[in-house]
This record gives structure tokens, sequence and C-alpha cells, in this order.
């Protein structure tokens, strides 16, 4: 069929109306990103969750008693009734943000409310939202009083800004015989504030197995839903308040990468050290974890030591994420090559470097004083994990000294970090490493713990590089704790046996790092194809974590009261399928500032016919691709001109390449 050349020309203005209307739609007075269009365009954008304007409506209603769906939502009105217990609006994924709606009350009462309650978890619908504030009281609903009013307009207080939802559940209080009519029922989107179109991502992945792009999307959009304006962050309200506030300040800047969208919405600096990469690699926006930095970095003690988490809570009790905040430094430097911030920020990154080498003791591992950490039960000062993240920081800081020679004292930090780093990996082996169970323990003197996260940092961070014949050992050792959800985190499933989707996207890059990628590859089918696919979850997002029984109790036992309800459904710590697709399954990977240099070495050609993915540094697009077709595998890449990378294929030589495109063809 040919389109009329008119009614093209029409369709086109149609196309231009809508684009001109979403211009500039930020959060109110963000300043707004000048990017509009995202890099990558193709058959992949059918994935991206992102909404396509800022304002968006519910799409179904579903019945409160059974959350069977009972129809579209209509704008034109939805009437409910006082003496029915309410109506759902699913909004069909994650959302977060301030709703309004016109109402019109029909009844004689002159003491009529509208409630309010919102859930992530579908098996949470009902007349109070899960749990966010805190406290032990518990969130409830947000209930409007009409004061004797019969039409009007509503718009949820800012304090009361929901930051994470799917389901919104309405009802009215009023004599049983009243009913109201919603009409424009309209969510303003708080998050991703300074982006006038939330689906201009800087990057992009494209596979042959349907489930793995849908679940690099997931984390993309999980990370949109976690960058926030400054001023929306959780109030800190304790004891037994029931309701919540999200009107607290919680970094500088427009937008601040935070750690779930319902909750804590705080910066929590150990949960960037999955989110950063991951972010990079879809979304690119880095302004959001530069913000974050900045909250952490601006709240450092003279002696060096950095908060765990920012505004509006600095408790400086946490060596791990000490540690995570040195490592998470590097990371923005890498990806974006920000010398200014780089500049600004060298001195208070040096003091924290030594403040926690100073905590390495006569055994030459650290011995934490801070000892909170990510959730897990803590059993041990020497616990192994600390000693595998300062190993990644000091790596990493010489690193940064070696790119950056004009930095104050780079040259000496290098070689003493580098000196440090290299008789900690002997210490390490030495006190951690059970030669007969094949794994690490928990601490020195532990011989019943061999905790997920110390195992999967000691692959991820390199401790054991891929030709140490532990680390196939230790990658074998991980499988033993899975289970067709995931891995059963031992540390933190002291009573009852639970998944971390955290520290499980810290084994994703250990087991490429080893090449176990089909290990990889089974765990983001189970573990997170399990979530996304669950039609109580968002069916849009990344878990904070859950139980191995497929429930939602994550750490109940372990500071969450019990409550399954408090648990976030929006987790960027979670998000490692994002990053690792794209870094290690493609293969693309930036390793110098900015992608000066990169790397490309797909971790293997038998698992999925096909994968592409993409990104983009200050210096241009990066994207690479390889096809598997009648035993002949065929590898593209393109990247800016003024770059270096290293191509290496499975099994074979690799050679240096100048920027530009290139290709290579081998059989299979
Ligand atoms: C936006 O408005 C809020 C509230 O009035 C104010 O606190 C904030 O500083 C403003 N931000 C910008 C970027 O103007
Ligand atoms: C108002 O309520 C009355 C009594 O229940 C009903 O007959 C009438 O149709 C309602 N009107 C509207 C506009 O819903
Ligand atoms: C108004 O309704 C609320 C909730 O049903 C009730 O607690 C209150 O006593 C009522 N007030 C009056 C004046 O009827
Ligand atoms: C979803 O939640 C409902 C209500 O709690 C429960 O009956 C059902 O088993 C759950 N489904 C899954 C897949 O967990
Ligand atoms: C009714 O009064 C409460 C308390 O003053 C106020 O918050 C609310 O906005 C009022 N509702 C209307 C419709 O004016
Ligand atoms: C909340 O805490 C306050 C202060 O400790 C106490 O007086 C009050 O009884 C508590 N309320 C509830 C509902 O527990
Ligand atoms: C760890 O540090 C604490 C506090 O400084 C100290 O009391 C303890 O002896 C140290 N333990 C080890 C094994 O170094
Ligand atoms: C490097 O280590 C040496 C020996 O411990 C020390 O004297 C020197 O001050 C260190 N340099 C820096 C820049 O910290
Ligand atoms: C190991 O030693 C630490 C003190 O250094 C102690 O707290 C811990 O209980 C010991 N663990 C075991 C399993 O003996
Ligand atoms: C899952 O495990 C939790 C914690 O032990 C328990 O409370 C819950 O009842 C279990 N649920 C199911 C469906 O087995
Ligand atoms: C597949 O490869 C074989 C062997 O190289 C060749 O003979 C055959 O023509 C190829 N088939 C197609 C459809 O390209
Ligand atoms: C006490 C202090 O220095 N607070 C700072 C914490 O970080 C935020 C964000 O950068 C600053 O605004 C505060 O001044």
């Amino acid at each position: 069929m040919t389109i009329p050349t008119n009614l093209a020309a029409l369709l086109w203005l149609a196309g231009a109306a809508i684009a001109a209307q979403n211009v500039n739609a930020c959060w109110r007075n963000s300043t707004c990103d000048r990017i509009l269009e995202p890099s990558f365009t193709g058959p992949w954008d059918k994935f991206n969750f992102a909404p396509r304007s800022r304002f968006v409506a519910p799409q179904t209603l579903l019945s409160l008693s059974d959350g069977a769906s009972v129809g579209n939502y209509c704008a034109d009105g939805t009437i409910i009734k006082a003496s029915s217990t309410g109506t759902v609006f699913d909004f069909g994924l994650e959302v977060g943000g301030i709703v309004s709606f016109d109402y019109s009350l029909n009844g004689s009462t002159t003491n009529a409310s509208i409630g309010l309650a919102f859930t992530e978890a579908k098996d949470y619908i009902g007349r109070k939202s899960d749990n966010s504030n805190g406290g032990t009281g518990q969130d409830t609903a947000l209930l409007f009083a009409l004061n004797g009013t019969q039409k009007g307009q509503y718009t949820m207080p800012d304090v009361s800004l929901r930051g994470g939802f799917r389901y919104l559940t309405i009802f009215l209080i009023a004599d049983d015989s009243a009913s109201v009519t919603l009409r424009n029922i309209n969510l303003e989107i708080s998050f991703q504030p300074t982006w006038p179109n939330l689906r201009a991502y800087r990057g992009y992945f494209f596979s042959s197995e349907e489930l793995l792009d849908k679940i690099w999307y997931s984390g993309a959009y999980t990370l949109q839903t976690n960058s926030v304006p400054g001023n929306t962050g959780r109030a800190n309200v304790q004891a037994n308040r029931t309701g919540w506030n999200n009107a607290a300040y919680i970094g500088p800047g427009d937008t601040v990468l935070l750690d779930g969208a319902k909750r804590d919405r705080w910066v929590w600096i150990g949960d960037m050290g999955v989110a950063v990469p991951s972010a990079f690699v879809s979304t690119g926006d880095m302004e959001s974890t530069k913000n974050a930095l900045r909250a952490i970095f601006d709240n450092q003690s003279a002696d060096g030591t950095l908060p765990k988490a920012g505004p509006p809570y600095l408790s400086k009790d946490s060596d791990t994420y000490h540690l995570w905040a040195i490592i998470g430094f590097y990371n923005y430097y890498l990806y974006t090559g920000d010398e200014v911030f780089l500049q600004n920020y060298w001195p208070k990154y040096v003091l924290g470097v030594n403040k926690i080498l100073s905590k390495v003791n006569n055994k030459g591992i650290v011995n934490v004083t801070g000892t909170a950490d990510w959730g897990r039960w803590l059993y041990s000062t020497e616990r192994g994990s600390a000693s595998m993240l300062l190993y990644r920081a000091l790596v990493t800081g010489s690193h940064i000294a070696g790119w950056s020679p004009d930095l104050t004292d780079a040259s000496a930090h290098k070689s003493n970090w580098t000196a440090a780093a290299t008789a900690l990996q002997k210490s390490i082996i030495e006190h951690f490493w059970d030669e007969s169970r094949g794994a690490f323990k928990e601490s020195p003197n532990n011989t019943s713990l061999y905790p997920q996260d110390a195992n999967s940092m000691a692959l991820a961070f390199e401790v054991l590089n891929a030709s140490d014949h532990r680390a196939d050992r230790v990658s074998a050792y991980l499988v033993t704790n899975w289970t067709p959800l995931g891995p059963i985190n031992p540390e933190v499933s002291a009573n009852v046996s639970t998944i971390s989707p955290f520290i499980t996207s810290i084994e994703l890059e250990g087991h490429f790092k080893v090449g176990r990628p089909e290990r990889s590859l089974e765990l983001i089918r189970n573990a997170w194809g399990w979530y996304l696919n669950n039609p109580n979850g968002t069916q849009s997002t990344v878990s904070e974590g859950y139980l191995a029984n497929g429930t939602w109790g994550y750490r109940g036992d372990r500071g969450y009261r019990n409550d399954p309800s408090y648990v976030s459904h929006a987790h960027g710590w979670s998000s490692g399928p994002t990053s690792t697709l794209t870094e290690y399954l493609v293969g693309l990977r930036v390793t110098g500032p900015k992608g000066l240099k990169w790397e490309l070495k797909p971790a293997t050609f038998d698992e999925t016919e096909r994968a592409e993915a993409g990104f983009t540094t200050g210096l241009g697009k990066f994207s690479a691709k390889f096809e598997v077709k009648n035993g002949t595998v065929r590898v593209r890449w393109d990247t800016p001109y003024s770059t270096e990378g290293y191509v290496q294929l499975p099994g074979q030589k690799g050679m240096v390449v100048k920027g530009g495109k290139g290709s290579i063809v081998i059989r299979k």
C-alpha cells in the first residue's frame, strides 16, 4: 500500500506535534538535558519500558478482591462507590511521582474522603500502601477530605510523592449511598527529572533471545526510576509515625542516583557498585552518579571516613560501603573522563584510600571497625569481602594515578597502592583460601561459612585471575548454592533461605571473568527471568531481593521487621545483567577514561546466535555485534576514530585496532 502524499504529510505533522508537546517535559524546574533522541534506534526500542511522556495514565482497572482485570482505564470517568472496597488502577509497569485527578461526588454527604494507596507488588493491593517509611508505623493511605465540595481537582502534596509503585488503589470513605466519579487520572513522573525524552537512552542491547533483551531493559528502567530530583528523598521519619514523607534533601544537582524507587530514596553508596556500570551502558546518565558521589564525598570526615549513605542519614559505620564509594569514584571517572571532578575530589579520594589502608592488620588483611554492611549477617571484623573490596580499590586507584600523572603525588600513590595490592592479594590467599573446599572462607578462623559476596568478588575483582587454577574451583563452588530461582546467599540466610540479586550481580561478572559465561547466562535467565515473569512483581524492574521459596520476604529477620511489603521492587543494585550482557556477552567495554581505550571480547558464540550493544561517551558512540550463521561468526564494531581498541574473540589471539569501523569473520 502507498500512503497518499497529503496523508503522509498529515501523519508526519501529527507526529511532530506530539514530539513538540513532549519536548522540555522535564520535571518541574529542573534544568533540561539537551539530548532529545536515543543514540541508537532499531527493533530493540520495543523492549524499552520508559514511557513516551512524563505524564502517564493508568492502563487497566483491576478488581480489588481478586486482582482480576475488569477492563481498560478510560479517562472519561471511573465511578467508585463508597459501598465498595475500592478500585485498583494498574499503570502496567513501575512508575513514580505525583498523581492528580478531577473528582465529582454524587451524594449529599458533607463528610467524604478519597483514599489513595500505592503498591509495587500486586499481592499487596488494598486500602493501604506497601511500606516504605523506615519506622514501625504503616504507610497506610493518603486521605483527601472533600470538606463538602462536590467537584474539584486533586493533586497529591509534594511531601506525599510516591517514588515507586505500579498499582494505585482508590477508595471513597462516605455514606454507603455515595459515589465519586474520577476523570483524567494523571501521573507526573518525577524520576529522570532532567530528561525531556525518557526514552532517549545513550545505550542499547539486542540479541536473538528476547528474555535477555527484556531483562537488560528492566535493569535500565530500574536505574531511571532510581534517578531522582535531589529534594524528593525520604525524610528521616523513624519511630512509629504512619504515612510517608518524600520531601527531604538527599544530594546536590538536579538529579541523584539513589538506592530504590520506593525506598530508601537515599544515596546508599554500596548500592552504586552494580548500578553505575549498568547506568553507563544503558541510559548513559552519569550526572545522577556524579551527584550521588558528591553527596558522599562532600560529607567525608576529616580523618578520611566516608559515610555509607548521603543526607539526611550520613552514618559513617561501614568500611565496605566506604570501599564501594572509592570504587564508584573510579567507575565514574573511567566512564566519563570527567577531569574537573577528578581534580576537585582527588585529595578526598586519596584520604579515603589511605584511611582504609590503615585498617590492614598484622595478618595483612582488613580488620573492619565500621561493621555495617549490605544486609548480610555480621560474623567477624575480618570478613573476606572487605579485603576483596580493598584489593579492587587499590588496583583501580593505581589506574587513576597512572592515567593522570599530574595529580598531586600521583606517581608515589601509584607505586604505594600497587605494592599494597600485591601484598594484600598474597595475604588474602594465605588467610582466606580453603584448599580442601575450593573457596574463600568468611574469615580466617571460620570454616563453616563460604560467602557468596567474597567468593564472587574474588573472581569479579580478579584477586584470582582466569588462569589461576583456583578460579574455576570458586566458580564451581558458587554453583553449589544455586536453586531454580537463583543462588541462596549463605551470609544472609542464617535463618531464611534468601536470594540477593545484588551479590548475584557480582557473581555474574565473576563467572564471565573466569571463562564460564554459560553459568552467568543460566543465572540471568533463572533468577532475573523468574522475577520479570512473576505476575505479582512489577514486570518492568529488578527487585532488591527475595526468598528462595519464591516470596518477597527479603531480610525479614534482618532489620525489615518481617514485613515483606517493605521490600523494594526497583533497586539499581540488582541490575547486574544490564552491564554484564553488554560488557561481557557482547564483550564491549571501556578500559580507559571516557572510552579512549576499549576492548571487544565476546564471551561466547555458543549461547546466543546474535548479540549487539552500544553506548555513548563524550567521545561519541561505541557499538559492536556478533552473529553466528551457518557455522560462520561475523563480528563487527564501530567506535570513535580518536580511540584505540583491543579485539579478542573466544579462543583466538587478540589484536590492537584503531578506532573506527572494523569486522572479522571466523569459522565457528
Ligand atoms: C526548584 O524549586 C524548588 C522548590 O521551589 C527549589 O528548592 C529548587 O532550588 C529549585 N531548583 C532549581 C534548579 O531552580
Ligand atoms: C447519583 O446517585 C443516584 C443514587 O444512587 C443515581 O441514581 C444517579 O444515577 C447518580 N448520578 C450520577 C451522575 O452518577
Ligand atoms: C467523618 O467520617 C469519618 C470517617 O468515616 C469519621 O471518623 C468521622 O466521625 C465523620 N465525621 C462526621 C462529622 O460525621
Ligand atoms: C501471587 O500472589 C497471590 C496472592 O498472594 C498468590 O496467591 C499467588 O500464588 C502469587 N503468585 C506467584 C506466582 O507467586
Ligand atoms: C479539606 O480540608 C483539608 C484540611 O484543611 C485540606 O487539606 C483539604 O485540601 C481540603 N479539601 C478540599 C477539597 O478543599
Ligand atoms: C508511638 O510512640 C510514642 C512515643 O514513644 C508513644 O507514646 C505512642 O504510644 C506510640 N504509638 C503507637 C501507636 O505505638
Ligand atoms: C580488629 O580491630 C579491633 C579494633 O581496633 C581490635 O580490637 C581487634 O583486636 C582487631 N582484630 C584483629 C584480628 O586484628
Ligand atoms: C608511600 O609509602 C612510603 C612508605 O610507606 C611513605 O613514606 C610515603 O609517604 C607514601 N607516599 C604517599 C604519597 O603516600
Ligand atoms: C573469629 O574471631 C573473631 C574475633 O577476631 C570472633 O569475633 C569470631 O567469633 C571468631 N569466629 C569463629 C568462627 O571462631
Ligand atoms: C516462604 O518462607 C518464609 C520465610 O520462612 C515463610 O514465612 C513463608 O510462609 C514461606 N512461603 C511459602 C509460600 O512457602
Ligand atoms: C553453509 O555452509 C556450507 C559449508 O561452508 C555451504 O556449503 C552452504 O552453502 C552454506 N549454506 C548457506 C545457506 O549459506
Ligand atoms: C555537613 C556537610 O558537609 N554536609 C554536606 C553533605 O553533602 C551535601 C551534598 O553535597 C552538602 O550539601 C552538605 O553541605
